[in-house]
């Protein structure tokens, strides 16, 4: 009988930690790379290395190919929302910064960048949903192309607001022209129904006229299966025995 208990406190303990690890997702800030694609405000046929191309190296892409926006984005060149979103809705436009890859054709001349914008202490920038499947057991990367109107700071918050989750990471990130910088948060565990929303703040000093964004993009990568699942199914092996008994 002891043996049995012992089986039964195992797979309690596995199914909680499972449960607890898998049921919310996680939201954390990966970090900033600033002057990604070169800031060139004048109208011309350049074209330059940034985003879309493999130079520079991209610090915080999950997925590693060094591309931001692998699975996709929504810029003002162009769109392309990844099949696991849905429900995105971002805010207004605005009037265009500078230039930077044109996503779809990156080797081509460059294209007008700089997005949206809103003049108040706060405004929220974009809301987006998970659907289907196809993200389960991977890392979403969520990057926001940045270097507003002005040089200046801003904070961003992304937070869950719907679904299995209610997380929240805040974040001031600083523009400092000379080329569009990107801030990458990371959501682990999202899960279809999870609804997230970034928003933006001034910061009491040093904070931009314009609260702005630039460029959205997704990446994604698997995540190491927790260890908690592999004790559930032992544990699970475990459970069957005593009862036939
Ligand atoms: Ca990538
Ligand atoms: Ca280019
Ligand atoms: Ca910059």
């Amino acid at each position: 009988m002891i043996g049995t208990k012992t089986a039964t406190l195992v797979v309690a303990l596995a199914v909680t930690v499972a449960v607890n690890s898998a049921g919310a997702a996680i939201i954390s800030f990966a970090g900033s790379q600033l002057n990604v694609d070169p800031k060139i405000t004048t109208s011309g046929t350049t074209d330059s290395v940034g985003w879309r191309n493999t130079a520079p190296v991209k610090t915080y892409d999950l997925d590693g190919d060094n591309i931001i926006g692998t699975d996709g984005y929504d810029t003002r060149s162009g769109t392309s929302i990844p099949s696991y979103i849905t429900g995105y809705s971002h805010i207004g436009s605005g009037n265009p910064f500078g230039y930077m890859d044109d996503p779809a054709n990156p080797g081509n001349n460059d294209y007008r960048a700089g997005f949206w914008g809103a003049n108040s202490s706060s405004a929220t920038m974009f809301t987006f949903s998970i659907t289907g499947t196809s993200l389960n057991g991977k890392k979403l990367g969520v990057a926001i192309q940045y270097d507003a109107y002005n040089t200046g700071s801003q904070i961003y918050t992304l937070s869950q607001i719907a679904g299995s989750g209610s997380g929240s990471v805040s974040q001031t990130v600083t523009a400092l022209n000379n080329g569009y910088d990107w801030a990458y948060f990371y959501i682990e565990g999202a899960t279809a129904g999870d609804t997230f929303q970034m928003t933006s703040a001034k910061p009491a000093t040093g904070s931009i006229n314009y609260l702005s964004m630039s460029a959205l993009a997704f990446d994604s990568a698997p995540i190491p299966e927790p260890a908690s699942l592999a004790l559930l199914g032992l544990g699970g092996l475990l459970m069957i025995k005593p009862r036939r008994a």
